[in-house]
C-alpha cells in the first residue's frame, strides 16, 4: 500500500535536539523532506543542555567530538581545549543550529509523549506535552542513550531540609556551594567529574561511593593557536582514520598483546600511554578487555597509580576497584579526582560497607546509625540508559502493540535502528547499535545517513514504509548477544547491562563489533535492497 495521497502535516518528526536530532533535521531537510523537531529543553543541546554540573566535559577529544559532515563547520569552529567542557560543547551546538538555521523547525519546551501508528494511512500520529497532534510518515527517535535521570528513592527524601540536585538536570544558574557541607552520591563519570569541582568550594564534601570505578587522568590542555591550526589542517585525514576505528577515534589501534613484551617494557609502554591521558589508555594492548591475565596487568598498574597519588593508604585501597575487570564498566576520565581525597575537607564514605538507609532533615542516615550531616545533596546516580527514553513514551505500532511491552524482556531491534511491528519508526543510537561505545557524534551521523537513505529508498520506490522483519530482528539481536557473551561486560554490574535500574532486564544493549563492522553490516543491508525489511 502506498500512502502517497494521505494527508500528513510533515514528512518526518524528529524527537530530540541533541547531536543526532540536529543532524537528522539538517539531512532530511536537505533531502527535500518537511521536518518537525521537538525537545523538552528550551534550546538545542540534548545531553549538553541538561548536564551543566561543574566539571562536566566530554571524554572524547573535542576535535573528534564534533560533526564531520561539513568541512566548513570544522574549519569555522575553534575548540579551546583538548577535552571540551560542557559550556563549550553547548556553544558549539548552538553555533551549528544557527549556521544551519535548524531552530525554525524545532518546537522547544515541548516533549513528545506518545506516537501511534495508523495501519490504514501508514502514518504516525505524534502527541506532544502541549496537546498538539502531528501526523507524519516517518518518526525518528533521537532521544539519547543517557537522558532519563536515575534518582534512587530514599526513604525520608521529602524530609531533607537541604537542596538536592541531579547532575543530569543541573540548574542553569551557577550553584554556590561556598560554606556548605555537600554529599555527592555516585562515583561514575559524572560523580568523578563533579566531586573535585565541588570540593574546591564547599566547606566539606562527602563522596558516597558504593562501587569504585577505574578512572584515567585526562591530561587536558588548552589548544595553542598554531597547534590547533595544524591539527585542523589535517582534519580530513583525521576523520578518515576515525571512521576506520572501532571506537570512532583517530588513534591507532593497539598492535601488540600484553605479554608480547617483557615486564619492564610493558611498564614503560603503560607509563608512556598514561602520560598521554584519557580513555585510550585502555587500548594500550590488544588484549586488555579480552584476556583476564592481561586485564590483571592493567588493573595492577592503575592500583599502583592510585596508591602513588592518594596519601591515605586506606582511602587509596577503597578507591581501587577489585571486584571486576577494567573495561567491564565504562572507564572514567578525570581531572584531579584522586588528589581531591588528599584534601582535609573531603571524606570518602563507603556505602557498600555502611549502606544509605534514608534521608532525614539533617542529612543521610546510614545503616550503622551514623548521620552524614549535610546542607546539599548531589545525585550523580546516572541514567535509565539506552531504553529509558524510548520506553517512557507511549509508542503504539501495529495492532496497538506497545513498544515498551515488546521490550519487556530486553530491547530487540534490527541493526539497533528498526523494530518489527513499528513501520517507519527509526531509532538513532538505539539498543543494538554501537552508541556510546563509539564516538557518539560519528555514530549519530552514520545513523542519520542510513535512515535518510532508507527514506529515500521508500520514496523513490513508491513504497509507504520499511519495516523490520521479525526474523531479521531476531538474527541481529542474537548476533549482538553472542558478541556480548564473549566480552567481560557481564562481570560487573553497570548501566551497560541495565543493572543500575531495579527490575530492568540484564542484557548488553550495544553492538560490540566496533564502528567499521557495524557500518558494513548496515551498508550491506541497504545495498541488498534493505534485506530483512518488509517493503510496505
Ligand atoms: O552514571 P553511572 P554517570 N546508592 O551509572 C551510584 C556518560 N557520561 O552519570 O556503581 C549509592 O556510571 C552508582 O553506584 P554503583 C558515560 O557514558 C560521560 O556517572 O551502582 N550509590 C555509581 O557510582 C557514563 O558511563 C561523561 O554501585 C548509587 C553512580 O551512582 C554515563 O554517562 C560524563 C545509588 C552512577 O554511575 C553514566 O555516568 C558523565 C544508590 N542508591 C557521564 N544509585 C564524560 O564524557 C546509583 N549509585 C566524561
Amino acid at each position: 500500500m502506498s500512502n502517497a495521497s494521505t494527508h500528513v502535516d510533515v514528512d518526518a518528526v524528529v524527537v530530540g535536539a541533541g547531536f543526532a536530532g540536529l543532524y537528522a533535521i539538517h539531512r532530511l531537510r536537505g533531502d527535500g523532506l518537511s521536518v518537525r523537531g521537538f525537545d523538552g529543553a528550551t534550546d538545542v543541546g540534548g545531553t549538553w543542555y541538561w548536564n551543566r554540573y561543574p566539571g562536566a566535559r566530554c571524554d572524547v577529544e573535542s576535535l573528534d567530538y564534533s560533526f564531520s559532515f561539513s568541512p566548513e563547520l570544522e574549519q569555522e569552529w575553534n575548540w579551546t581545549e583538548r577535552y571540551a567542557s560542557q559550556p563549550e560543547i553547548l556553544r558549539y551546538l548552538q553555533f551549528v543550529a544557527d549556521r544551519l538555521d535548524l531552530r525554525r523547525d524545532i518546537t522547544f519546551g515541548t516533549r513528545v509523549d506518545a506516537a501511534a501508528f495508523d495501519e490504514d494511512s501508514v502514518t504516525w500520529t505524534v502527541r506532544t506535552s502541549s496537546g498538539e497532534e502531528v501526523r507524519a510518515r516517518f518518526l525518528l527517535l533521537a532521544t539519547g542513550p543517557l537522558s532519563v535521570a536515575n534518582v534512587p528513592s530514599l526513604p525520608g527524601q521529602e524530609t531533607f531540609a537541604g537542596r538536592t540536585f541531579h547532575t543530569g538536570g543541573w540548574p542553569h544558574e551557577p550553584v554556590d556551594f561556598t560554606g556548605r557541607r555537600v554529599a555527592v552520591i555516585g562515583t561514575g563519570s559524572s560523580g568523578i567529574q563533579v566531586a573535585p569541582r565541588i570540593a574546591e568550594q564547599a566547606d566539606h564534601l562527602y563522596v558516597l561511593q558504593r562501587t569504585p570505578n577505574y578512572t584515567i587522568p585526562a591530561h587536558n590542555f588548552t589548544w595553542e593557536p598554531d597547534a590547533l591550526a595544524e591539527a585542523k589542517a589535517g582534519y580530513r585525514e583525521r576523520r578518515a582514520r576515525a571512521w576506520q576505528n572501532a571506537g570512532g577515534s583517530p588513534n591507532p589501534a593497539p598492535t601488540q598483546g600484553t605479554f608480547d613484551v617483557d615486564e619492564a617494557e610493558r611498564r614503560r609502554i603503560f607509563e608512556e600511554r598514561w602520560a598521554v591521558g584519557g580513555a585510550r589508555w585502555l587500548r594500550t594492548f590488544t588484549d586488555t578487555t579480552s584476556d583476564h591475565a592481561a586485564n590483571a596487568e592493567a588493573v595492577a598498574f592503575v592500583h599502583e597509580k592510585i596508591r602513588e597519588r592518594v596519601r591515605d593508604p586506606e582511602v587509596a585501597a577503597k578507591l581501587s576497584p577489585t571486584t571486576y575487570p577494567i573495561g567491564a564498566r565504562r572507564v572514567c576520565v578525570d581531572t584531579g579526582y584522586w588528589d581531591t581525597f588528599n584534601r582535609g575537607d573531603v571524606t570518602l564514605v563507603d556505602v557498600r560497607e555502611d549502606p544509605i538507609e534514608g534521608l532525614e532533615p539533617a542529612g543521610l542516615r546510614l545503616r550503622s546509625g551514623r548521620v552524614v550531616e549535610i546542607d546539599d545533596l548531589v545525585f550523580a546516580t546516572g541514567f535509565d540508559a539506552m531504553t529509558g527514553a524510548v520506553t517512557r513514551l507511549d509508542i503504539r505500532g501495529r495492532d496497538g502493540r506497545q513498544l515498551r511491552d515488546e521490550w519487556a524482556e530486553g530491547p530487540r531491534t534490527a541493526l539497533g535502528i528498526a523494530v518489527a511491528g513499528f513501520p517507519n519508526l527509526f531509532l538513532l543510537n538505539g539498543p543494538g547499535s554501537p552508541s556510546v561505545l563509539a564516538n557518539m557524534v560519528l555514530t549519530s551521523e552514520q545513523q542519520v545517513n542510513w535512515v535518510a537513505d532508507a527514506l529515500g529508498y521508500v520514496r523513490s520506490h513508491g513504497l509507504a514504509a520499511l519495516e523490520a522483519e521479525p526474523a531479521a530482528q531476531d538474527a541481529w539481536t542474537e548476533h549482538c548477544n553472542s558478541l556480548a557473551e564473549h566480552s567481560m561486560m557481564f562481570e560487573a554490574d553497570s548501566w551497560y547491562i541495565g543493572a543500575n535500574i531495579p527490575g530492568k532486564p540484564r542484557v548488553l544493549m550495544f553492538y560490540l563489533g566496533g564502528l567499521p563492522a557495524y557500518m558494513r553490516a548496515c551498508d550491506e543491508v541497504a545495498a541488498d535492497d534493505y534485506r530483512g525489511f518488509v517493503k510496505v
